[in-house]
């Protein structure tokens, strides 16, 4: 095998003063803490997708970049994308992959004909995953490329559709256990409308729900343990997405009776997209027992389209460590860079700089949410600001001793309130800036 990032060397961490494109200035995997390596606490995963597949086409123009590999064909172009992204991951300290079927291998002309592909590509990766010591983060199926999509897959209105994603992702779901991953994930991109004229939706989500049952219990038979995540996103390819924000999934999983298999894997971009903030997504998931994954990007505040940059606002990445450091860290999931080089960054080399400074920016979010919570101010805030719960008329509210009579004659004695204390937004700001500064 030749090597395919030639330009890229192995990438080490040389702290902050290095002036080496190819270092990490933040990032030392090794570095303890809170029990755990960087490494083990971050769990980096390199997208197939993007690394290996997206050549920079976009809507007005072709690819710039060149992703072939020194291949014209198809499957030796899935294997020669096998040794590039082992090279890569291998060159990075990238100890994770994700990926969708159709990354793996192109799809054939019936099901049996892709499924003999990813046989084949499956095998290779194996081996080198035991070569490389990589593992999967989760696997998932791309059910929204082909034309038979274009109405939905779960959601469509055609039953056949449904049978043909059902048969694609009962293949998904056996690599995800092949390469040993502890998680699968459900994006639905076409899962939506775009018209309410022309569609049932009652109907469309009861048969999403079928479908997300039937891969429950064919996990139980292939013995799939791992977490199944939905991936929220409001809109983009279809108009109005059903898995519109955290909250949305959350109660359609709570309606269908999926809550104790799946979670949600939160992406930066998506909440964005949902008008919402990364911290407010991950907030939502935490709060309802449901986080589980991170694919970490970032969009462009001016842009209203899914820009899957990588990484590099530290302030968005603090904030969203810190509902994972609250959250008790990661256990099957991890940070997935579901992000890409910019058009104009054409070279093979701009994908390894995209990471390198996605995984600094996590690690110093990491850092700083942990000393932000080490030192304990904001938590100490937060706890006052609610001290009323915790004695008095908000403790009987609280142990369900009260009604509304006996509030009525509570506050009646009261008069009015009295006793609201200032929220104090800036001065938790200036904490923010002076943890993250003296850091
Ligand atoms: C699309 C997106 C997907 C999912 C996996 O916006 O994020 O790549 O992460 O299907
Ligand atoms: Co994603």
């Amino acid at each position: 095998m030749g090597e395919f990032f030639e330009n890229v060397p192995e990438v080490k961490y040389e702290g902050p003063d290095s002036k080496n494109k190819f270092a990490y200035k933040f990032y030392d995997p090794k570095k303890i803490v809170r029990g755990k390596t960087l490494e083990e606490q971050l769990k980096f995963a390199m997208a197939w997708w993007h690394t290996l597949g997206a050549d920079g086409t976009d809507m007005f123009g072709v690819g710039t970049m060149d992703k072939s590999f020194g291949t014209n064909d198809p499957m030796d172009l899935a294997k020669a994308k096998v040794d590039a992204g082992f090279e890569m991951m291998n060159k990075l300290g990238i100890k994770y992959f994700c990926f969708h079927d159709r990354d793996l291998a192109p799809e054939g002309a019936t099901i049996a004909e892709s499924n003999e592909r990813l046989d084949v590509i499956s095998d290779i990766i194996v081996d080198k995953q035991k070569e490389f010591g990589i593992n999967c983060l989760w696997g998932t199926a791309n059910c929204f490329n082909n034309p038979r999509y274009m109405h939905g897959a779960g959601t469509a209105p055609n039953a056949d559709v449904f049978a043909f994603v059902a048969a694609q992702i009962k293949k998904a779901m056996e690599l995800t256990v092949k390469f040993g991953a502890n998680g699968y994930v459900f994006w639905g991109g076409r899962e939506g409308y775009e018209t309410l004229l022309n569609t049932d939706m009652g109907l469309e989500l009861d048969n999403m729900a079928r479908l997300l049952h039937m891969a429950c219990d064919y996990a139980d038979k292939i013995g799939f343990k791992g977490d199944f995540y939905i991936e929220p996103k409001p809109k983009e390819p279809t108009k109005h997405q059903y898995d519109f924000d955290a909250a949305t999934a959350i109660g359609f999983l709570r309606k269908y009776d999926l809550t104790d298999r799946f979670k949600m894997n939160i992406e930066a971009n998506h909440a964005t997209l949902a008008g919402h903030t990364f911290q407010h997504e991950l907030r939502v998931a935490r709060v309802n027992g449901m986080f589980g994954s991170i694919d970490a990007n970032q969009g462009d505040e001016l842009l209203g389209w899914d820009t899957d940059q990588f990484p590099t606002n530290i302030y968005t990445a603090t904030l969203g460590m810190y509902e994972v450091i609250k959250n008790g860290g990661f256990t099957n999931g991890g940070l997935n860079f579901d992000a890409k080089q910019r058009r104009g960054s054409y070279r093979l080399e701009d994908t390894a700089i995209g990471h390198i400074i996605g995984m600094d920016t996590f690690a110093l979010g990491y850092l700083i949410a942990d000393k932000l919570i080490e030192d304990g101010r904001i938590d100490e805030f937060v706890a006052n600001r609610y001290a009323s719960w915790t004695t008095g008329i908000g403790k009987s509210i609280i142990d369900g001793k009260e009604d509304f009579e006996s509030l009525a004659a509570y506050a009646e004695k009261m008069g009015d309130v009295t006793t609201n204390i200032s929220g104090e937004q800036e001065y938790l700001e200036s904490v923010i800036n002076q943890v993250m500064l003296s850091l």
